[in-house]
């Protein structure tokens, strides 16, 4: 079979739980070709960000157009971008070379350290910047920034997804990992060490208009670093892979479950994914 070429464009993480170096783990173990254009370097550990660098802008543009002058890909991932310049830049290159391939933006804001990833201004880029996605996936508190409003339950969720999908992009996947745990299912109690009955709701909102809850067992890990990161990823190998928009969103939820149950301590904060 034909080898399927995810590019990524995102974020240094060097401690390897988030970002880029989580993206190509992801793709990787879809068994899917990763290239990786970084946008930004971080400095950080599996505690806390301590420094943010941004090379100098035309080296972006380098990195990008080498690998798109020379490679024709399946699908391009997006995850940090840090601040408008660098959105603006991938946001024209793209249009230009690669105006047929599916993005999937994921629009990172803030790390689960709650350390700023993308500049305040930014914002109004990156809504320009959703007209070209087939898929943005923001989590609860970026879809709370981008819609304007707060989102307390499933419901919120899906008035959010229809503001974000005005916005322009496309299709529109809302993960429901942060939902706060009092505005889950009060009936829900803990069976077990590990998982409780309680769900989380991811919503899927496609271009027809139609609505889908994809939900998962919440499991009862405290901070856990990257998974918004693999899940955006692994979404986007399988749509890669030439899946539906609705069986990529679903393997991709399976996936992320799974991967958090097997989760690893690496160091002496957040757990980690390991992708093996
Ligand atoms: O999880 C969002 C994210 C994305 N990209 C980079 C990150 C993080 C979170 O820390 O460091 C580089």
């Amino acid at each position: 079979m034909k080898t399927k070429k995810l590019l990524i464009i995102a974020g240094s993480d060097p401690s390897g739980g988030a970002g880029i170096q989580t993206d190509i783990k992801v793709a990787t173990s879809h068994k899917v070709y990763a290239s990786a254009v970084i946008t930004c370097l971080t400095a950080q550990n599996t505690k806390k960000v301590f420094a943010i660098h941004n090379p100098p802008i035309s080296f972006l543009k380098a990195q990008l157009e080498a690998v798109l002058d020379d490679i024709s890909f399946d699908a391009i991932k997006i995850g940090m971008l840090g601040n408008a310049e660098i959105i603006e830049v991938v946001a024209k290159i793209l249009n230009k070379k690669a105006p047929k391939t599916k993005i999937i933006l994921d629009p990172v804001m803030v790390a689960t350290s709650g350390d700023i990833l993308l500049e305040n201004d930014a914002i109004q880029a990156l809504k320009k910047f959703a007209k070209q996605a087939f898929l943005i996936t923001p989590n609860i508190d970026e879809a709370e920034i981008l819609s304007k409003m707060k989102i307390k339950n499933v419901a919120d969720m899906k008035i959010a997804a229809s503001k974000i999908q005005k916005i322009g992009a496309k299709n529109v996947f809302i993960k429901g990992g942060h939902l706060k745990m009092e505005n889950l299912d009060k009936k829900s109690k803990i069976v077990g060490a590990k998982i409780k009955t309680q769900k989380i709701t991811n919503i899927l909102l496609d271009e027809k208009g139609d609505f889908f809850e994809i939900t998962n067992n919440k499991i009862a890990v405290k901070n856990i670093h990257g998974t918004g990161c693999a899940l955006a990823s692994a979404i986007s190998c399988n749509l890669a892979c030439k899946k539906s928009l609705l069986k990529s969103v679903k393997n991709a939820n399976n996936y992320i479950y799974q991967q958090i149950l097997q989760n690893a301590k690496i160091g002496n904060g957040s757990l980690v994914l390991k992708h093996f």
